[in-house]
């Protein structure tokens, strides 16, 4: 038997964090042979309903399942842990105004990328799902000076499961067999979904639909409010299919995606006229359990400008953030 992966995941009592646990629980994260073990954080407030959220992941009965560490302490959830998948973070209140919200769960991830640096194990990987996903990335990261930066990642996979999916409907074909889609930027309505690499089966996918009206007009506003389309039609936000989009993101970085294009927030190295450490939305390749930005790729003039948009954004978030990282 292989040694058990302690996976940590926060706002473990959230929606998707019901969602997403007993999927890590079942071995759709990291495979049907591997182990883990659940460090489960959240807030005192919600210990009461953590408890019965374990209670039922004890009652499945997942030959995987080899233990459960609740707390409502990060110093005590992040103890040696091999990956954490950062959920949890402060909604936006009534009249709260962004910077407000920006501040609130800037201090939230100051302390647990600090948790992270003291007592996560030195190879951990890291995923922030919490909004605003991309600025506490980057909090995080900031705020653990002893792992390396490229520990930290940002969710941008829904938008690309998302950009895909809408993709295949329109051009006919199936999700799987499209490839090299591209994500960049924040994740917010202003992310861009690039299409002009996309194929199937060495198939330009933009020549195949031929409508590039519809794409600059109809899809990539669709795929950037998707996320407000499903609170209108369920009353809830996106929890089943951000919990998918958490599996995916991590499974690949650590399983590999055998050449296949997916979209991460990583840590900028300054290509793509992104400053270096601003959390981007890339397209990536991951094998061996790292990550590979895709390098090179033209920018035509739209989409400098919409890179740019969404960036602009992300540095504005910075720019809100910066005193609490002094
Ligand atoms: P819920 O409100 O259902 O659950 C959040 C949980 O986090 C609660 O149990 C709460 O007690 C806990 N929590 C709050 N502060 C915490 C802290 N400091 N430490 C530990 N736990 C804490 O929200 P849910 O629907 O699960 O969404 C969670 C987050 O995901 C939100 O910020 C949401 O905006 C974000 N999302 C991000 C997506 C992405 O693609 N990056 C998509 C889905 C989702 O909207």
């Amino acid at each position: 038997m292989k040694t058990p992966v302690r996976v940590a995941v926060t706002g473990a009592a959230g929606q998707i964090g019901y969602a997403i646990l007993f999927r890590i629980a079942n071995g759709d994260l990291l495979g049907k042979d591997q182990p883990v073990i659940l460090h489960l954080l959240d807030l005192p407030v919600a210990q009461k309903a953590l408890n019965g959220v374990i209670m039922e992941l004890k009652d499945c009965a997942f030959p995987l399942l080899a233990g459960v560490v609740p707390s409502d302490d990060p110093n005590v959830a992040f103890k040696d842990i091999d990956i954490a998948i950062l959920i949890g973070s402060r909604p936006r209140g009534p009249g709260m105004e962004r910077r407000d919200l920006l501040a609130a769960n800037a201090e939230i991830f100051k302390v647990q990328g600090k948790a992270l640096n003291d007592f996560a194990k030195r190879t951990v990987k890291v995923l922030v799902v919490g909004n605003p996903a991309n600025t506490n990335a980057y909090i995080a990261m900031k705020s653990a000076p002893d792992l390396p930066k490229s520990a930290f990642t940002a969710m941008l996979r829904l938008d690309h499961n998302r950009a895909v999916s809408m993709l295949a409907e329109k051009a006919g074909v199936e999700v799987a067999d499209i490839e090299k889609v591209a994500v960049w930027g924040n994740h917010s309505p202003t992310m861009y979904a690039d299409y002009r690499f996309a194929a199937v089966g060495g198939e330009s996918l933009a020549a195949k639909i031929n409508d590039e009206t519809w794409y600059r007009e109809t899809y990539l506003s669709a795929v950037g409010k998707r996320g407000a389309a499903i609170i209108e039609a369920r009353g809830l936000s996106s929890a089943a299919s951000a919990a998918n989009a958490a599996i995916d993101h991590v499974r690949d970085w650590v399983l590999g995606t055998n050449g296949k294009w997916v979209s991460m927030g990583i840590p900028s190295d300054g290509s793509y006229g992104v400053p270096e450490d601003v959390m981007f939305g890339v397209p990536v390749v991951c094998e061996g359990g790292v990550y590979k930005r895709v390098e090179g790729l033209p920018v035509d003039e739209f989409s400098k400008g919409r890179i740019q948009h969404t960036l602009n954004e992300l540095l504005e978030e910075r720019e809100a953030v910066a005193s609490l990282l002094s």
